[in-house]
């Protein structure tokens, strides 16, 4: 059968699509950038793996993450709700209680409703618990991610930047060590802990450059405080590891029935710190070397399905939750060490921004034989509609309410082209965007035009309306006052979502 042929079978009839039951893996990088693959155009950096799945599969040139920041944007991946409808849904500290609530039906909840296994691996930062604050971290927790539809979880509560550095397996912390309870919190210090901004000395691995000077784990201080963790907490060098170790696994273990995999790695997120074995071989430093541990993250997965026999029948989404930022709070000289590399490529803005930096995001579909074409998709899809598209895709029913603003557009993984009318983008101030295919609105914001804390992140934050020929890429300059037809339009499209 050719891959049309397939493919019109997939999304022919409900039965003939659940038939299919492909193993998914969703491969979620941190602050990856459009410009950070060697198949995006990355010219210091090799990325065999991920080039490998992209020129077996589709690569795409128009897929937009939800927002500018982790836990937003992983917020609406997971519930199909923009995170903007949703207060408390800002950049979540170590702490933060679970913010989508077990009443909500999630994406691994689609999954979980067709008899898939389902687990989640790596970064978390959608809080933990019931309440902000209130944690025992010492014993099962309160909420967790078994109660979003999860059968298995091997997590970092937010970000390797915030305590508690230590990862929660089911619920509870993993080899937890009774000589050492944890103790967390994000307003004191514990008396007699060193911190960052107190005792530099003893930061052997990593120095802060902006905040990031309160507790220390691992020589490497970090945002907030806690005290204990013992023989539980992590070595950064060793994350990535523990991350595919878990996740080849999860494999193993699910590999004679369905199952779907968010695997969310630490990668490129801040403190960059790599394994030994990827240390000095890459002329971008630290930075440079995450991109590697990245990819070979990747191949870690893709060699294990092909070792289980599963690589045919697994769909496998790799994408970032936001795009990328070079200095971010630590001195990794990342900025020192580019080497012209552009880690957005030529898009303008970074992570944080309302431009197409902070939400364009890399993206590869790989799914052996089972796509309308293999190349370069230039369709606009929103990660917003993947978890209806998903749904689509294995015929699950979902809820009256849930994922209320995702579509099904499941043919524009599949490499037909089925645009989005449109792509709402957010930026870490809470301005929104509008994208069609043909044009961009931006709209007022008070904003600061920089970031204290990230410098060289051009935050796209203007007190006017600000209007972008998208049909010809030029987000440079602003054409709102030659097309107040488009501009209105657009803006009152926004108005209309946002009601
Ligand atoms: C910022 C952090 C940054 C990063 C970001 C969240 C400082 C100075 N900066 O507040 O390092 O952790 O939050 O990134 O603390 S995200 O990708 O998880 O959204
Ligand atoms: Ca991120």
């Amino acid at each position: 059968m050719n891959r049309i042929a397939s493919l019109s079978i997939l999304l022919m009839g409900q039965n003939a699509i659940a038939q299919e039951r492909p193993n998914v893996i969703i491969i979620y990088a941190d602050d990856l950038g459009y410009g950070d693959l060697q198949c995006y155009g990355a010219k210091n950096v090799e990325t065999p793996n991920v080039n490998k799945l992209a020129s077996q599969g589709l690569l795409f040139h128009n897929v937009y993450a939800c927002a500018a920041t982790s836990t937003p944007s992983r917020y609406s991946l997971l519930t199909g709700e923009y995170a903007w409808r949703k207060p408390g849904t800002d950049v979540a500290a170590g702490n933060a209680g679970m913010i989508i609530r077990p009443e909500q039906f999630t994406l691994a909840d689609v999954f979980k409703s067709q008899g898939y296994a389902t687990g989640a691996i790596g970064k978390w930062h959608l809080g933990l618990g019931d309440k902000t604050g209130t944690q025992d971290w010492n014993a099962p927790l309160a909420a967790s991610l078994g109660d979003l539809g999860f059968d298995y979880h091997y997590i970092m509560a937010a970000t390797a930047d915030r305590v508690p550095c230590v990862f929660i397996e089911n619920g509870q912390v993993a080899n937890w060590d009774a000589t050492a309870p944890i103790q967390v919190s994000y307003e004191q210090n514990f008396p007699g802990e060193p911190t960052g901004k107190n005792n530099p000395e003893l930061l052997y691995n990593l120095k802060p450059s902006v905040g990031h000077d309160m507790s220390i784990v691992n020589g490497i201080s970090r945002i907030g405080y806690m005290k204990g963790g013992g023989k539980a907490l992590w070595k950064d060098e060793n994350i990535a590891d523990s991350i595919s170790a878990h996740a080849i696994e999860f494999l193993t273990c699910h590999k004679n029935e369905p199952f779907f995999l968010y695997l969310c790695t630490n990668d490129v997120h801040v403190p960059r710190f790599p394994h030994q074995r990827f240390r000095g071989k890459n002329k971008m430093g630290l930075r440079g070397e995450a991109i590697m541990q990245f990819d070979w993250t990747v191949g870690q997965i893709t060699d294990a399905l092909d070792r289980l026999g599963l690589r045919e029948n697994t769909l496998i989404i790799l994408t970032s939750d936001n795009g990328p930022v070079v200095d971010d709070g630590y001195q990794d000289q990342a900025e020192e060490l580019l080497n012209g590399h552009k880690p957005a490529g030529e898009l303008r803005g970074y992570k944080y921004s309302v431009y197409e930096g902070g939400t364009k995001v890399p993206a590869i579909v790989s799914w052996p034989g089972k796509l309308a074409k293999t190349g370069v998709s230039e369709t606009l899809i929103s990660q917003i509609d993947w978890m209806r598209s998903l749904a689509t895709l294995i015929s699950a029913r979902m809820p009256k309410g849930a994922a209320p603003d995702s579509q099904n557009h499941i043919k524009a993984l599949l490499g037909e082209d089925d645009d989005r009318d449109y792509v709402i983008g957010l930026a870490q101030d809470h301005t929104l965007s509008l994208r069609t295919k043909d044009w961009k609105y931006v709209e007022p914001s008070k904003g600061p035009a920089s970031l204290s804390w990230a410098p060289g992140v051009e935050t796209g934050y203007k007190n006017e309306d600000q209007l972008f020929d998208m049909a010809h890429g030029d987000e440079y300059r602003n054409v709102a006052a030659d097309h107040p037809h488009e501009t209105a339009l657009l803006k009152s499209l926004l108005q209309k979502e946002r009601k």
